[in-house]
């Protein structure tokens, strides 16, 4: 027999790891060049704690592999930003 609270809380971290999804997908609408994505993968890949960047020039996307000890996607979205290229997290 199953205990509750035994499933509960094997069930928690996976609800947690789920609402941060990573890699993380963000949406960088202004890349609209072939250099962009090279500015745009550098800029992350400068970031402590980036394990792998993935950038989708025809969706004008980043999937990013993270650490999530070291950082969190709101520190991607300002390294694109300060870089010239605003992102948004992917819904
Ligand atoms: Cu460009």
């Amino acid at each position: 027999m199953r205990n509750p609270l035994l499933t509960m809380l094997l069930t928690l971290p996976l609800m947690a790891a789920a609402e941060t999804p990573n890699p993380v997908t963000l949406e960088i609408p202004n890349m609209n060049c072939g250099l962009c994505p090279i500015t745009v993968k550098q800029a992350l890949q400068k970031v402590p704690g980036v394990e792998n960047v993935r950038i989708d020039f025809e969706r004008k996307t980043a999937s990013v592999r993270y650490d999530p000890d070291r950082v969190q996607p709101e520190a991607l979205i300002e390294a694109t930003g300060n870089a010239g290229y605003p992102a948004t997290l992917q819904e």
